[in-house]
């Protein structure tokens, strides 16, 4: 699939964002991580640890780090001017990545897989359902574009309140071609709903190629009939991602218009943790070739290339990471699994305007 940037609309012209060596060093920490958490939970999943439906971020990690330090973050306080009002994002299943970059505890992200007491959802909801409002988060979501309409109901109900806040509504190649999805982009262009739909195109849908679920693949053009300003962007270049979603970010929130951004990526995990047969839908010369684009891999040369950190550095920051996840495996595992009386808790959740959403 061809890389290429494109827009109906012009763009706001890119900020000079520049990175110090440290922020750098972050990005690289926080994706290797979600590397190695990633890695765990399909470890896990074939242990019996974990059960039920669980789908990986491996290979999409540059995509959330540049969106979710773009916004106001609770993991980020610095990230908030007035310390309250920070954004809000929501996305389907493939959720681990998100919820731990939107500060959620590792440990219960981990116990909740594993359908433990101490999980986000009280081990209820498992990996799609992960959720966790308190830190912006709305999940964690099963139903392909279901999500969708719930996000822009988010960036209404912070616009109607006069709440200074955009959402983060985002959703895989295959679910832009849910009906839904298009209700909501004409309900968001009508409205002027601080939104922004983006669209994270790893190529497949389960074991669909794009080609074959999309009538135009050349999802980047899906908002321009909603009069929204829409654009593709590379996915797999954790700094240049950074970069576009920090334009995009502050467009949308100095305009208080939605926005539709397909961010070009790749899923080198099977569809799910189930799905080991990938050879059925995609070569391995394939995968190799993908592998090239990898944006671990990229930032890595990056920054040994450019002196900015050695390869030494960052593989001990590797191994550091990789103790850390083991140290939150164990955790999670040594938690209980819920009382038979407490089947019906964290089913539903107060979400009332009392609780401040
Ligand atoms: C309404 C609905 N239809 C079908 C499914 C089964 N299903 C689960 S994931 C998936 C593919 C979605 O692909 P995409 O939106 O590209 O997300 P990705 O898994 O690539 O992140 C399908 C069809 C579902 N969960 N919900
Ligand atoms: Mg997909």
């Amino acid at each position: 699939m061809a890389q290429k940037t494109e827009s109906k609309t012009e763009n706001a012209p890119t900020p000079e964002l520049t990175f110090t060596p440290a922020e750098l060093e972050q990005y690289y920490r926080e994706m290797v991580f979600i590397r190695h958490f990633e890695e765990k939970c399909n470890f896990a999943y074939r242990q019996g640890k974990i059960g039920g439906y669980m789908h990986t971020y491996i290979g999409m990690e540059a995509l959330a780090i540049g969106f979710l330090h773009s916004i106001r973050n609770p993991k980020y306080p610095e990230s908030i001017p007035d310390g309250k009002s920070f954004d809000y994002v929501i996305t389907a299943y493939r959720d681990h990545a998100h919820a731990i970059l939107m500060g959620t505890d590792p440990v219960a992200i981990m116990a909740e897989l594993m359908g433990r007491k101490t999980g986000t959802a009280g081990g209820k909801g498992g990996s799609m359902h992960i959720f966790d409002p308190d830190n912006g988060f709305f999940g964690g979501w099963g139903i392909v574009g279901g999500h969708i309409p719930l996000g822009a109901g988010l960036a209404f109900a912070s616009k109607y309140r006069g709440e200074d806040r955009i959402t983060l509504n985002f959703m895989g190649d295959g679910a832009a071609n849910q009906g839904v999805v298009f209700e909501t982009l004409n309900m968001s262009g009508l409205w002027d709903l601080p939104c922004i739909f983006i669209v994270e195109n790893n190529e497949f849908a389960m074991g669909t190629r794009l080609e074959y679920h999309a009538a135009d693949p050349e999802l980047w053009k899906r908002g321009i009939p909603f009069d929204i300003k829409s654009e593709r962007i590379d996915g797999m270049d954790a700094l240049q991602m950074r970069k576009d979603a920090a334009r995009i970010i502050d467009w949308v929130r100095e305009n208080q218009k939605p926005y539709w951004v397909e961010v070009m990526t790749y899923r080198y995990s099977g569809h799910g943790a189930a799905d080991n047969d990938r050879q059925l839908y995609r070569t391995k010369e394939e995968e190799a070739k993908a592998w090239e684009r990898d944006p671990i891999g990229r930032l890595k040369n990056y920054l040994v290339s450019n002196g900015i950190r050695t390869e030494e550095v960052l593989e001990a920051i590797d191994s550091e990471e990789n103790e850390r996840v083991e140290a939150i495996y164990a955790e999670a595992d040594a938690a209980p699994h819920p009382d038979p009386d407490e089947v019906y808790d964290n089913i539903y959740t107060d979400m009332s305007v009392e609780r401040g959403h």
